[in-house]
């Protein structure tokens, strides 16, 4: 490989999504040969040296850090992967992008549009590549429901409905904050099942369907106090347990959403459902290689929904990996997204969400979060390109 093309990553975070990145830059090569750029694990940072030293002999990290600040300037880094809880991407992000760094970063962007407006910025102004982990985007059948959007088969589309259901918090007797568990603490991630699950339903949404207008909002904090586990302390919850809303969409059709911690039996329900005047659309990520389709031009005597398992060479992505018909998973979509991410140092395009783009998704995150505060409708200011 060409030293041009060696991308030397600096991965800040050594948790869950860490772990998925990595995974990602380490398959990479292997089944996207024909990119130009291959990434190298350089350098982990995290802040206990023993944890920073052990994630880096189990993934094959070269070097470690424990301070991001050293890691951002070093001058044999290409690239800064945020992988850090959300209150640290807006400083880690305008340090990388002075220091001349391309970033990616999980999602979401921020905490707040007010942290997430002067990234943008940054990675403007120093035109460093940039993207944001919203990996649904890129599962197959996913990529698919763009496909078959775009082509307009479903003529005006009406509804656009959406759930991100899980059950792992019910128990009030689990901590918030600290090791494992800051995404109860509102300090640390900004908002609960908002900025967590609902940023995902919202960029897929607004990535297939255009911009969100304005939302209502209702939220929920079922558990008030839980015991803080770095101070030991029980302190007040600050995070939504749970949201639901409804909006307009620019193109005339009305948005139902609903995200929570609180569904008992429910892991991961991400699901969405799209009623066009021709055809509707739905997915399921715990039946992640299906989209359902229904078309209602199709004969009446074989009209029905129809379940198509997306594993054929010419569906998104699926030549990379195996024969047709046998599946892929959820570490796929992080593989698509990176490869997407080293095509995109080739041709200068984004590595959609680019961080604009993704400013987008925090502007109604925060439009849902007044909104349920105030209960009011709010107008979300966004202003939606693909
Ligand atoms: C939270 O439980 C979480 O891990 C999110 O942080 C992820 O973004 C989502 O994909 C799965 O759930």
């Amino acid at each position: 490989m060409q030293d041009k093309f060696r991308l030397r990553i600096g991965l800040i975070g050594s948790g869950f999504m860490g772990r998925a990145h990595t995974n990602a830059y380490k398959r990479i090569g292997d089944f996207f040969p024909d990119l130009k750029y291959r990434p190298v694990l350089q350098a982990v940072c995290s802040r206990s040296p023993d944890r920073v030293q052990g994630f880096a002999e189990q993934w094959g990290y070269h070097s470690t850090e424990t301070d991001w600040r050293t890691l951002v300037v070093r001058k044999d880094i290409d690239a800064i992967d945020i992988s850090s809880p959300n209150d640290t991407h807006s400083e880690i992000a305008i340090a990388a992008a002075k220091a001349g760094k391309m970033i990616l970063c999980e999602k979401p962007l921020a905490r707040s549009v007010a942290e997430a407006q002067p990234m943008v910025e940054a990675v403007e102004a120093a035109g460093v590549q940039n993207t944001v982990f919203y990996n649904y985007r890129r599962v197959p059948a996913v990529t698919l429901a763009k496909q078959v959007i775009d082509s307009g088969k479903l003529g005006q589309i009406f509804h656009f409905r959406s759930n991100f259901l899980q059950d792992w918090t019910i128990s009030a007797d689990l901590p918030q904050g600290g090791e494992g568990l800051w995404r109860l603490d509102v300090k640390t991630a900004g908002s609960g099942v908002t900025g967590d699950l609902l940023a995902h339903c919202i960029d897929t949404a607004m990535w297939l369907n255009g911009g969100i207008r304005d939302v209502s909002a209702v939220t929920e904090t079922f558990i008030k106090e839980r015991m803080h586990q770095e101070t030991g302390k029980v302190a007040p919850v600050g995070i939504d347990d749970a949201c639901i809303f409804h909006c307009h969409f620019d193109n005339g059709s009305l948005g139902l959403f609903e995200a929570t911690r609180y569904a008992r039996g429910q892991k991961a329900l991400y699901t969405f459902e799209i009623n066009g005047e021709h055809a509707s659309i739905r997915w399921d990520l715990q039946d992640q290689n299906r989209l359902e389709y229904f078309d209602h031009g199709d004969d009446s005597i074989v009209r029905g929904w129809r379940s198509i398992h997306v594993s054929d060479s010419d569906q998104p992505y699926i030549e990379h990996w195996w024969i047709p018909g046998v599946c892929i998973g959820y570490e796929h979509t992080f593989v698509h997204h990176v490869a997407d991410f080293l095509k995109s140092l080739e041709t200068g395009e984004a590595c959609a969400p680019n961080f604009r783009q993704a400013l987008e998704t925090q502007k109604v995150c925060e439009a849902v979060l007044a909104s349920a505060a105030s209960r009011s409708w709010k107008d979300t200011g966004v202003a939606w390109s693909s």
